[in-house]
């Protein structure tokens, strides 16, 4: 608990500091060209003197000629702002309030990683448009794949506004986060009434509070409300009665929340209602709502997680992975210019290790927005500690081949590559109303780490740890030294011990955490991985499901050929057999046995080397991960026998190394 408060402050606790000559720039501040009675100005001020008094014991004064001058600056975009100190001057330049914001969580994370502020010269411009977290909360309390309490904006069907609610809002934008969906993309029926005067006044009252910090918000939007609540008998986006509802319903909804940006829909995928349902394309349904926001400004952003759930896995040439592309592709170009796709990192669904989404890219004339998942749905249910930003430089990183020049995803998401301005990232969020809001105080890491990386792009997952750790845990080079090797080197241990080399899953049905080798819900016959006395992998080849072919070259003959496929990826793509050898010399079947041999006890590396953190960091902190730690190690060796037994009794060939396979 910090202070008076029943959760944590996380990264924003602002204890005492070393002062290192940075409390004198907080005595006075001298604002110049905006107006301090401004919301977002406003809190800005508030958060400069929280900061100030917690971490320096000075509180600030307005006041001119002061040693901070906060300034707006015409030649500066908006959410862009400039630090600079000069001759024992500090300087916050910003093209707009949000900018200003920002600025002001910049000049704070400084003090608060015990860095001077002397000379500090940093300018920054926001790499993406949109930088949005997507909760998966229902009306009820409960939250989808959340793994760190219920929800703190819903409780027993009704919407919950306490001073968690700003501590989450400033948690957000010290990140640099500017949109918010607060509820599940599953849109269950009570949730269809946020959109009406059962819960407007409180929605709107929510959505201020997200205002004063330069926050857009968002709601899932059920595509079948004109059923639902409509009493039409149609959701088709051809129907004018449909068309109509929505355009009446719109002007409602932006008339009362005023704060609004626009809506999140998940249609046609795992039982949502969609276009499909009356022979309509998911183009028609995006652009017939679209046009029904576009008069305020709002914008749709619409999932591209559209497969057949009911796909039979028995016969091996319809192919999960395909679905994605094959549902958005033909229709690139088709979309109306407030509409933005959302795509999935993967082809699949967030699992350890995937490919990239051949539609990020391969889309060349429509809004993309790329979507990763910060709650450890697939990657250990923030109990296993999995740092996921190495994970998601690699998929910013990669080149799609779209563009000479452009042609990463971060910039197809950033509007590099097609000069657009709707775009940007998105992430499920890994929060709850625990009092550590990640479960896993580790989590938080991913939690802080997402928003940075999406306002930054450039940064590296080292980068964001020399912050997030000296401001939430301690700036003890030791206990830094310790927690960082844990996290660089955590997505790695957990790969090793749970699913080898892109063949996914592998996990409890329905649940996802703990190993269950033939347990892929959607496959009664435990056939999704191709695993027989010979070998083991999917052929996505174009002599298989044909699904390296949705890739620009060089990537898809790169995919297509079991050399040139990167090994990490070699059983997402591939058929091989037990005895195939890898780069590193060893066959597959040694591969498999060595990694989750050498999983586990990376795993257990980790609880030791945290172990030696006693008495080095806060004592709940140190008890909430030991626990963790020792469910992990729990989890880590379940995956390694069963995973080794299995392979084992399937390929009949034994250890190398003569170890016991249980
Ligand atoms: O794989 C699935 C998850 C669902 C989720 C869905 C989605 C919100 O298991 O819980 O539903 O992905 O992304 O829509």
């Amino acid at each position: 608990m910090d202070g008076k408060k029943a959760w944590k402050q996380l990264w924003l606790a602002y204890g005492k500091k070393k002062e290192l000559g940075n409390g004198k720039y907080f005595e006075n501040v001298w604002l110049k060209g905006f107006d301090a009675e401004d919301r977002v100005v406003n809190s800005a001020l508030q958060e400069l003197k929280l900061g100030a008094e917690g971490m320096l014991g000075v509180t600030p004064q307005l006041g001119t000629e002061a040693m901070l001058c906060m300034e707006k600056s015409e030649k500066l975009s908006p959410e862009s702002y400039s630090v600079q100190e000069n001759g024992g001057k500090l300087q916050i330049l910003a093209g707009d309030e949000k900018g200003l914001l920002y600025g002001v969580f910049h000049v704070l994370r400084q003090v608060s990683m015990e860095k001077s502020l002397t000379g500090i010269s940093a300018t920054c411009t926001p790499d993406n448009p949109l930088r949005t977290y997507n909760h998966w909360d229902n009306m009820d309390g409960s939250i989808e794949r959340g793994y760190s309490g219920k929800s703190f904006f819903f409780e027993n069907d009704d919407i919950v506004i306490n001073d968690r609610t700003r501590d989450y809002a400033r948690l957000m934008a010290s990140i640099g986060i500017n949109g918010v969906v607060i509820n599940n993309v599953n849109v269950k029926q009570a949730a269809t009434w946020l959109i009406t005067d059962r819960f407007f006044e409180k929605v709107a009252q929510l959505s201020e509070v997200f205002a004063d910090y330069g926050i857009k918000f968002f709601l899932s939007l059920n595509y079948a409300a004109t059923i639902e609540l409509g009493g039409i008998d149609s959701a088709d986006p051809l129907d004018e009665r449909v068309i109509a509802w929505w355009k009446e319903k719109m002007k409602e909804c932006f008339a009362k929340i005023p704060n609004l940006g626009g809506f999140l829909v998940k249609a046609d995928s795992e039982g949502r209602p969609g276009p499909f349902t009356y022979g309509r394309t998911q183009a028609d349904g995006a652009n017939m709502l679209a046009e029904a926001v576009r008069p305020y400004g709002g914008i749709i952003i619409w999932r591209c997680f559209v497969y057949n759930c009911r796909q039979d896995w028995r016969d091996y040439k319809t192919d999960r992975a395909r679905a994605g592309y094959d549902n958005f592709i033909q229709m690139d170009g088709d979309y109306a210019e407030n509409v933005i796709l959302q795509i999935k990192n993967g082809p699949m669904d967030f699992q350890i290790r995937e490919p990239i989404s051949p539609l990020l890219g391969g889309l060349q004339k429509t809004n993309q927005m790329l979507e990763v998942q910060v709650a450890q749905e697939y990657t250990g249910h923030q109990i296993d500690v999995c740092y996921l930003i190495p994970m998601f430089k690699e998929i910013l990183d990669f080149h799609t081949y779209c563009k000479p020049g452009a042609d990463t995803v971060a910039d197809v998401i950033s509007g590099r590559t097609m000069g657009n301005k709707n775009t940007g990232i998105a992430a499920v969020i890994n929060t709850g109303n625990d009092e550590n809001w990640t479960g896993n105080y580790l989590a938080a890491a991913n939690l802080y780490g997402y928003g940075r990386l999406a306002f930054q792009t450039s940064l590296s997952a080292e980068e964001i740890l020399d912050e997030w750790i000296p401001m939430s845990i301690s700036s003890d080079p030791e206990v830094i030294k310790v927690v960082k090797d844990i996290l660089l080197r955590s997505r790695e241990t957990y790969e090793k011990y749970t699913s080898p080399l892109g063949i996914g899953w592998m996990v409890t049905p329905h649940d996802h955490y703990g190993c269950s080798v033939d347990g892929y819900e959607y496959d009664r016959w435990g056939t999704y991985h191709r695993a027989d006395h010979l070998g083991m992998g999917v052929d996505r080849s174009d002599k298989g499901t044909g699904y390296a072919q949705q890739y620009y070259e060089p990537n898809a003959s790169a995919y297509n050929s079991m050399e040139s496929c990167p090994e990490e990826l070699l059983l997402f793509f591939h058929h091989v057999p037990y005895t195939y050898v890898l780069k590193t010399g060893k066959t597959l079947i040694q591969h498999i046995y060595d990694s989750h041999f050498e999983g586990y006890d990376e795993a257990e590396g980790f609880a030791k080397a945290w172990d030696g953190l006693e008495g080095k960091v806060d004592a709940q902190v140190f008890a909430n991960v030991k626990e963790r730690f020792g469910r992990q190690l729990y989890n880590a060796r379940e995956w390694r026998d069963q995973v080794n037994t299995y392979f084992y009794r399937k390929s009949g060939i034994p250890d190398e190394k003569g170890r016991t396979i249980y």
